[in-house]
């Protein structure tokens, strides 16, 4: 794979992990403290922040699905990404927005790739295709132990309800994946107290923010 594209305006910021390591509270602080200082900012996710994306999430995640070929679900979630990526990102991106965005391409490498165990470079392959190879300036991964994510919720959809097996890959996945570009990561404990994981973000965020200006 090459070294993707970057975009030369606004600033891409992703979350990523496991269950429950707290991407949506660490992605709304961040939104929250970047427009108090003046940014204007997009917080998204993914799957299903567009019209064609909801009803892609209702099918990937809702049990009643039941069995989906793995290869269907990683089409169904590249789908959600090129909807994202045309309809949300780069428009924003485009006006010089900061873009946060909760999952990315990163989660179908390590559910569809790692956790189902599909070939992770034809699963890269197609997701690549779909996003237009667009690359977040910073990605980052709240990284927990399955157990611990899995028990800050009580009810499971159909992907928070494979084995542990299947979410130790998952989280072995975007480690990897961090180790192979220290540049554009930022690993952090996911089980800190939330307040001190949100300053380390802020410290990591803030020189991009100047930059991307
Ligand atoms: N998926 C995929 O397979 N392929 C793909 O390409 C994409 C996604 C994009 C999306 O689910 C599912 O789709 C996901 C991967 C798959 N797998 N599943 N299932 P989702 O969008 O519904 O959910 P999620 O992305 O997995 O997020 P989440 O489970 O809702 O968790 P979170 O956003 O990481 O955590 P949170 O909501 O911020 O926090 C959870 C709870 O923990 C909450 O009560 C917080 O107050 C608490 N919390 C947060 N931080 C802390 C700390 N530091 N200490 C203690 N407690 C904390």
């Amino acid at each position: 794979m090459d070294a993707g594209v970057f975009s030369e305006r606004g600033l891409f910021v992703c979350f990523e992990g496991g269950e429950g390591a707290g991407k949506s509270t660490q992605s709304r602080l961040l939104h929250d403290w970047l427009v108090e200082h003046g940014a204007t900012v997009l917080l998204t996710f993914e799957p299903g922040d567009t019209p064609v994306g909801k009803e892609l999430r209702r099918i990937v995640l809702d049990p009643a699905t039941g069995e989906l070929s793995d290869r269907t679900e990683a089409l169904l979630y590249a789908a959600d990404k090129a909807e994202h990526v045309d309809h949300v990102v780069l428009p924003a991106l485009a006006r010089g927005e900061v873009v946060i965005t909760d999952r990315y391409v990163d989660s179908t490498l390590a559910y569809q790739g790692a956790g189902r165990t599909l070939d992770v470079a034809e699963v890269e392959a197609v997701a690549r295709w779909a996003t237009r190879d667009l690359r977040p300036h910073l990605t980052v991964v709240l990284d927990l132990e399955p157990e611990t994510g899995l028990d800050r919720f009580t009810e499971r959809d159909r992907i928070e309800g494979q084995s542990l097996e299947f979410h130790q890959r998952v989280r072995q996945g975007f480690l990897a994946l961090a180790a192979a570009d220290a540049d554009h990561y930022l690993v952090l404990d996911a089980r800190e107290p939330i307040e001190e994981i949100a300053a380390a973000i802020r410290a990591r965020v803030e020189p991009l923010l100047a930059a991307a200006r």
